[in-house]
This record gives C-alpha cells, sequence and structure tokens, in this order.
C-alpha cells in the first residue's frame, strides 16, 4: 500500500493528499471501518461537480484530520489550478473503486481501465463489462465459477442485475434470439492464449442449460464436439498447451420456443503444416499422441507398427511424454473413441481412423536417400523398406507403387507419358504433402460426418446462435505463411468489430439526424486492402507469384517491397531480404518468405491421389475420391461456398463486414465508397477462374473464401462480442502484468469501445417494433397505437428513462435502458401470466 504520489502546490490540496495517503496507508489498516466509510462516501460524488465536491471534501477532511504523516509521497510547487486537481485526486480515487461497467467510469483513461481490470484480478473477478461487450481475463486456474448453482442463476439473468459473467453473454443472446426472432452469434477474440476455446466451450454448455435439447443424445453430442474437435485440431505451442489450430464457429440451432434442435460445426483453415514440422518446444496435434499412448496401453503397438520414436513427434526433441502424462492421453484416447461411437462411426471406422494416423507417423519415418546416375541425375530411394511395407500395409496399398509415387514423377510431354525419377528433395516434399493431406481430408471428413449426426432435419422456424472461436493473434520469433493467414483471419475479425461497434453505429446517427460526438478508432481497412484486394493485394500478389515456377522466396519478398514499400503498414527490411513486416492491429510482426510458395501452391501431386484411391481402406478412398487441393477431402465444399462471391448473401443485409464490401454500404467516409456496380468494387470480389475451378485453388484464394464465407454466416447475427486477456505471458495464475494487458487494451480498442458505449446507443429500435414491444408499459393492451415517434416518447417518458434520443424512423437507446424496459417488460408479462391463468380458471 504505497501512497501515491500527488503533487499540489495550494494549502487545501495539500491537507487532501494528507487525507488521501492517511487513508491509504494508515487508515486503511488502523481503521478500516471509517475508511470503507469514506470510500463510499467519495464513490458517491466522484462524478459531481467539483465546487460541490470540494465542498463536501473539505467537511470529511474536518471530520477526519490526519495525524502525522509519513513521508509517503512527494509535493512540489508547480501551480496545479483547484479544477485540475481535483481531476487528478479523482482519477486517482476511481481507481480505488471497483466498477463492474466500466462503461459507468465517470474518470476514465488507459491506466484506470488497466487498474481496474487488476483490481478484479486480484479479487479473482475475471469478467467486466464495458456496456454491453465482455472483458474476460484469463485465470489460468480453476475457478468455481461455472457450477449448477450459478448456472441457474443466470438463466433468466439481464445484463447488469447480476456481476459481469460469460453466462450473462449466454443469456442475453438466447433471449435476444427469442424476443427479436433474430440469429445471434457470439464472437470470441484476443491472442493465443486468452482463452477463447474455453469461453466457447462455457458457452455452449449454458446454452445447453437454456435451450435444453429435445433429447439427451442430442445434448450429448452437442457437448462433445467441442472435445472431439480439438483433440484433432489442437496442439501444443509455446504458448498455449491447448492452442486451437483452426477456425471452428459452431451454430447451435433453436425452435421458436427456445429449445435446442440441432446443431452445425465450420471448420476453418486447419494448420496443416504442423503434422509435419513444429517449431521448437511445439508439439503436434493432440490426437497423436493420445493414439500412441491408447494403443500402448491396449498393447497394440505393434499392431499399428508404432513402436519405437516418430520423426514427426519428436524431431524437435520434444521429450518422451512422462508415465502421467501418458495415463492422461491414453484416457483421452478412450474417450475419444466413445465419442466417435456416440456420433455412430463403427469401431471398423475407428480402427480405419486409427490406421490412417498411424500410417502418417510411419510416412514421415520413411527415409529417403539420393544416387547420383551420371546418365539421369540425382536419383532418390527408400532406404528403410520396412517403414514402406508397414505404410503401405496401414493404408492397405501395394508397397511398390508407394515406392513409386514417392520416388518418381509422370510427366505428360507431347501427348506422352513419360516417368521422371524425383531428387531427394522433391521426394520427401512429395512424403510431406500425403501426409499433410491424409490428415487434413481426415479432419474435414470427420466433420462432415458428425455435422449430419448433429442436424434435426427439422424445417420451418428454427433460430441459430453462432460461436466463433478462432486461432487467436500469433507473433512468434519466426513467423510464415501460418501465421500470416491466422493474423489476416484475426484483423478481419477486429474490422468487423469496428464496424459494428463504431462506423455502422455513428453511420446511422447521420442517416438519423442524431448529433453525437464522433470516437476516433484505429480503422485498419487500409491494412485489409493491402492484405486481400485483388489483383494488386499482398495475397493476390502470392497467387501470382505461386504460378511461376521459377519464382523463389526471394523473388516473391522483392515483389512484395517493389509493391508495398511505400505503404504505412508495409515495412521492407533494410537488407531487402526475404522477410517483411506487417503493422497489424495488434502489432508488427515479422514475416519470413521461406516456404511461403510451396505452402500457398499446396500441391498434391497426381500420381500420389490416384495411389490412395486405390487403397482398401474405405476412408481413404472416400477422402481422396474428389480432386481437391484445399485442408480436406469433402469439407471445403461443404463449409465453403463455391459460387462466385458477388453471389453470397454478403449483400442481402446492408452492413456487410468484409472491408471490401462496405464500399457496398456507400458510408461517405469510406475510402471505398463506390456505387454497387461499379468496376473496382468489386475486382477484390471476382478473383476469376482461380475461385470457382477449385482444383487449381492455392491456399491462399482458399483462405479468402473461407473468410468471406464466414462473415456472411456471422453478418445474419447479431453480435455480442466477448474480448479476451491474456494477464501474463508464464500462464501463471494470478499474475497481472500491467504492460501486457495494456498493449491488448489498446489494441482490441477497449478504451474507444468504452467511451462509444458509454456516448453512444448500443440498440436502435423501428418505431413500429418499439410500440409492439413495449406498448404496455403506458398503452392498454386493447388499445391501438400508431407507430409514431410521439407514442414513443410517451412509453419512454412513464419509464422515466433518460438520455434517450429519437431518429427519423427509429429509437436509440442505451444499453442499460433496454435492460431496464427488460425488467419492466418482465413485470407486465408475469401479470399477463397471472392473468392468463385467471381467465383458464374461469373458463375451466
Ligand atoms: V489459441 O488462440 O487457440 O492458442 P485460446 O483459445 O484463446 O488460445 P484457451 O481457451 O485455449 O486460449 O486458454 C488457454 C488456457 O488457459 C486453457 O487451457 C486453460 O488452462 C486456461 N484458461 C482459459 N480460460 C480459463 C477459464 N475461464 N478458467 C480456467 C482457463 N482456466
Ligand atoms: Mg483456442
Amino acid at each position: 500500500n504505497k501512497a501515491p504520489k500527488v503533487q499540489n502546490p495550494n494549502r487545501w490540496s495539500k491537507r487532501f493528499n494528507g487525507f488521501i495517503a492517511s487513508c491509504l496507508v494508515k487508515d486503511f489498516e488502523q481503521r478500516p471501518t471509517s475508511f470503507d466509510m469514506l470510500t463510499h462516501e467519495f464513490v458517491r460524488f466522484v462524478p459531481r461537480d467539483p465546487r460541490v465536491l470540494r465542498r463536501k471534501l473539505g467537511t470529511l477532511i474536518d471530520m477526519y484530520q490526519p495525524g502525522e504523516r509519513k513521508d509517503g509521497f512527494s509535493e512540489s510547487s508547480s501551480s496545479v489550478s483547484g479544477a485540475d486537481t481535483i481531476k487528478k485526486e479523482l482519477k486517482l480515487l476511481a481507481t480505488s473503486r471497483m466498477v463492474d461497467d466500466l462503461a459507468s467510469l465517470e474518470v476514465m483513461d488507459e491506466s484506470v481501465l488497466v487498474s481496474q481490470l487488476w483490481k478484479r484480478y486480484q479479487r479473482r473477478l475475471i469478467y467486466t463489462n464495458v456496456g454491453d461487450i465482455l472483458i474476460s481475463i484469463n485465470p489460468f486456474q480453476k475457478m468455481d465459477i461455472y457450477n449448477e448453482k450459478i448456472a441457474k442463476d443466470y438463466r433468466g439473468a439481464y445484463r447488469g442485475q447480476l456481476p459481469p459473467h460469460i453466462f450473462a453473454v449466454a443469456a442475453v443472446a438466447y433471449h435476444d434470439m427469442l424476443q427479436e426472432n433474430r440469429d445471434q452469434c457470439c464472437v470470441i477474440s484476443g491472442e493465443s492464449g486468452a482463452g477463447k476455446t474455453e469461453a466457447s466451450n462455457i458457452l455452449v454448455q449454458q446454452f445447453m442449460r437454456l435451450g435444453r435439447a429435445e433429447t439427451k443424445v442430442l445434448e450429448e453430442k452437442i457437448l462433445k464436439v467441442n472435445p472431439l474437435v480439438e483433440a484433432f485440431g489442437n496442439a501444443r505451442t509455446i504458448i498455449n498447451n491447448n492452442s486451437s489450430r483452426f477456425g471452428k464457429y459452431l451454430e447451435l440451432h433453436f425452435t421458436a420456443g427456445g429449445r435446442i434442435v440441432g446443431a452445425h460445426l465450420s471448420e476453418y483453415l486447419l494448420e496443416k503444416s504442423r503434422v509435419v514440422s513444429q517449431q521448437r518446444r511445439e508439439k503436434n496435434f493432440h490426437i497423436f499422441y493420445y493414439l500412441v499412448a491408447g494403443l500402448s496401453a491396449r498393447k497394440l503397438l505393434a499392431r499399428y507398427r508404432l513402436k519405437g520414436v516418430h520423426h514427426y513427434l519428436e524431431q524437435r526433441g520434444t521429450a518422451k511424454g512422462s508415465a502421467k502424462s501418458n495415463a492422461v492421453s491414453s484416457e483421452r484416447f478412450e474417450e475419444i473413441e466413445k465419442i466417435f461411437c456416440l456420433f455412430g462411426f463403427s469401431s471398423e471406422e475407428f480402427e480405419q481412423v486409427c490406421s490412417i494416423l498411424a500410417s502418417i507417423l510411419n510416412i514421415g519415418d520413411i527415409r529417403i536417400e539420393g544416387d547420383f546416375h551420371s546418365h539421369i541425375g540425382e536419383v532418390s530411394t527408400i532406404s528403410n523398406k520396412i517403414k514402406l511395407g508397414d505404410v503401405a500395409q496401414l493404408l492397405c496399398l501395394e508397397q511398390e507403387h508407394l515406392a513409386k509415387a514417392f520416388t518418381s514423377t509422370h510427366v505428360i510431354t507431347h501427348g506422352e507419358t513419360i516417368v521422371r525419377p524425383n531428387t531427394v528433395e522433391q521426394a520427401i516434399d512429395i512424403r510431406d504433402a500425403m501426409a499433410k493431406a491424409l490428415y487434413g481430408r481426415l479432419f474435414s471428413w470427420i466433420v462432415n460426418k458428425i455435422n449430419p449426426e448433429l442436424h434435426s432435419g427439422r424445417k420451418g422456424n428454427v433460430r441459430s446462435v453462432g460461436i466463433l472461436d478462432i486461432f487467436g493473434f500469433e507473433n512468434f520469433r519466426v513467423n510464415s505463411f501460418e501465421q500470416l493467414c491466422i493474423n489476416i483471419a484475426n484483423e478481419q475479425l477486429q474490422f468487423y468489430f469496428n464496424q459494428h461497434v463504431f462506423a455502422w453505429e455513428q453511420g446511422e446517427y447521420e442517416q438519423e439526424g442524431i448529433d453525437i460526438k464522433r470516437v476516433g478508432y484505429e480503422d485498419n481497412r487500409p491494412l485489409l486492402e493491402l492484405l486481400l484486394t485483388r489483383p494488386m493485394g499482398l495475397l493476390a500478389l502470392l497467387d501470382e507469384e505461386s504460378k511461376f515456377p521459377r519464382a523463389s522466396d526471394l523473388s516473391l519478398a522483392v515483389k512484395f517491397h517493389g509493391n508495398f514499400q511505400t505503404l504505412r503498414y508495409y515495412n521492407k527490411p533494410k537488407d531487402g531480404g526475404p522477410t517483411f513486416t506487417i503493422l497489424h492491429y495488434a502489432g508488427p510482426v515479422t514475416y519470413e518468405t521461406l516456404g511461403f510458395l510451396e505452402k500457398n501452391r499446396d500441391t498434391l501431386k497426381l500420381d500420389v491421389s490416384q495411389l490412395l484411391r486405390t487403397s482398401e481402406n474405405p476412408i481413404v478412398q472416400v477422402l481422396f475420391q474428389t480432386p481437391l487441393s484445399r485442408t480436406g477431402g469433402l469439407s471445403p465444399a461443404s463449409t465453403v461456398s463455391k459460387a462466385p462471391p458477388s453471389a453470397t448473401p454478403l449483400f442481402s443485409r446492408k452492413a456487410p463486414p468484409m472491408y471490401f464490401a462496405s464500399a457496398e454500404r456507400g458510408y461517405p467516409h469510406s475510402r471505398l465508397a463506390r456505387g454497387p456496380h461499379s468496376p473496382r468494387g468489386r475486382t477484390p470480389l471476382s478473383s476469376g477462374g482461380t475461385v470457382t475451378s477449385k482444383s487449381s485453388q492455392t491456399v491462399s484464394t482458399y483462405f479468402i473464401n473461407s473468410l468471406r464465407d464466414l462473415m456472411s454466416k456471422m453478418l445474419n447475427g447479431t453480435p455480442h462480442f466477448v474480448r479476451c486477456i491474456r494477464p501474463n505471458e508464464l500462464k501463471s495464475p494470478d499474475f497481472f502484468q500491467p504492460d501486457k494487458v495494456l498493449v491488448q487494451l489498446r489494441y482490441t480498442g477497449v478504451l474507444e469501445t468504452t467511451r462509444i458505449r458509454r456516448e453512444g446507443f448500443s440498440h436502435r429500435i423501428l418505431f413500429q417494433d418499439f410500440i409492439q414491444r413495449y406498448k404496455v408499459i403506458h398503452f392498454k393492451m386493447t388499445q391501438r397505437v400508431s407507430a409514431t415517434p410521439a407514442s414513443c416518447v410517451c412509453i419512454l417518458n412513464k419509464t422515466g428513462l433518460k438520455s434517450w434520443a429519437v431518429g427519423k424512423t427509429k429509437i436509440f437507446l442505451k444499453y442499460y435502458h433496454v435492460e431496464k424496459l427488460g425488467k419492466l417488460l418482465a413485470g407486465y408479462e408475469r401479470a399477463a401470466v397471472v392473468a392468463q391463468r385467471v381467465v383458464r380458471g374461469w373458463l375451466a
């Protein structure tokens, strides 16, 4: 409890200082009651007029004359006016009280926000509201705040009624869905390790409690979706032991009455490269470790050819798991098997999946060596034939064909097919590409198999709540193509957030003639343009370069430098080498172009896919039936629209979230404000042949399409934002690094959000909707009320609420107005229920 540094010249302020110091240093220990009382008093008049405050403080100070004070703070003679001093003092005071909603703070800046969060975190209050947005700080320890009792308390809670909690987000989304009959989506964002996946799991569980699934089996299945896909799609990284290496959007479907009838999972951009290589101190996907431990416990390692060490799991010297961790992995394996069974996979199918996973590990162990022949050059051979045999057996293939697929290539020239030997490097690439393709397609196959199991097949009025959990922003020592994609996805999400919270909000005020101060925010549109536009954006240039067989990592970098070096968000390295730096919203990230072209092409040789199609493992056959090049066999077709983008429902609502689509909205302040049919407005969307011709699609094209697909899904819903924050880099509980938190608050725009949430109107409701919904508050049920601003004002006056606004077609409300209205309405609804009961009684 160190006394704060306060600098004051005049006498009064000195007394004030002494007062605060004694409160904080001395009285706090000696007279807790009086201190509590004082702070209580402060809190009550903190926002008031400085003159009133001064008077009140004067009285208080007279009441509590501090004794001798120790030199805990400094004084200087700089002259600061009384009002300024008070403001400063108040800031200090603002930090000494704790609020549930940062938007309710009257004195507010970055340091106040951080200290608020810090104080709360120290008391294990990990959730804080900023208006209708929830901030969640990773506790890195088990919290007893998700039990059934608390879950029940939050079921019908209005926001603000109970302390901030992720359960409240679920309750609000659920009630909004039912009341407004609109789809909702929960958008969870934050950097890697901030707690997004945990938050999304907690949300799913709470929605299940709110919407009681129609059958127990359905409930069980929905609850098991996350554990299943996490086993296949998550892995240990330096930052997070359970890091999501894919994006997921889980939609829960509800009846009009609010019961869960089904779900749908979409997956995005699995980081397949992890299968064959990981950074230092990182691991492969969890499922491989589960597999090895599980099969070992069942003494089946030999059958799956998994004895010994495996290059794909141990190339970075990651130590063998401890006995304890092996036991956990083995348990997980059992659990995964049960989940497969729950989803209707047969035990043969589960075995086939295990074979494929085992084959992938064995593929990694195939050693390829080179030989030099004077007349044909370098020739590759497989030096451990036993491994080759193992793979062939696990994949039910002919060993010889398999060897040929690695070591030679069929080339068609002048209508003639010739066989060309592969170099060692080529053969290794083919080997790794095969492992990646098997895994990526297997992952998508699983998702595609579980989706029909989650569907109700029910037609008609089904509403949905989507929960988005993607990989968080990443900045490693070495960043590659994967990090670029992950960060672009986060950049897009940030844009979506900005659009919702700032741009659309302000655009609408203008349209409706509402006078409100503009809140400045960091618009990342120019950066998204740099990255995503066609034909000149960074990903487009990458695609272009990927078409040249002779292109290299350096030529790619040179191309980037040439096109972007003058732009604000792009930095070229001093030596002009194969790296580049992008100034992301969350900070600068330097990418190395090494491997970009290969990763973007992500080619699987025809020889390999044709060979795998001949497998006698039925799953492998299915995986390679369609000549797809992207993450997985069947999934892209189901998760990503193939239609030319302009035909997607992106424009069906007036607020499209893709950065380029905003042009359609025609905001005056938009740099891209052009008519919907102007050529440039469409350019980025119509990327010609590559979009529709799937087989030649590069990863980046596929990525842009997935992103668009995701955004169009999210567009259909009203968003609820959860901003996750990682309080420290050590993954340790009860440890808060204010500087780290501040950076995250800054780049996620929490300060601006707080401001706009306080000053802005989070809800706008058309006059007729408003009347329809809240009529009973002022009018008789039977009365006919016209949808005029005057009738709306009558209702609002009745509630005693202040500072709402009336636009040309809509009523503008602050988030807490809606809560109050909801509460009032609930009162009437209860009355209505009672009345109905009485009437029913009469009729019976
Ligand atoms: V990444 O972008 O997928 O790498 P996430 O998803 O943001 O990341 P995750 O949810 O996986 O992070 O959280 C990381 C770890 O923090 C978890 O494994 C938990 O150990 C810990 N965590 C996060 N949230 C909570 C919580 N509400 N309660 C307890 C938590 N522990
Ligand atoms: Mg995650």
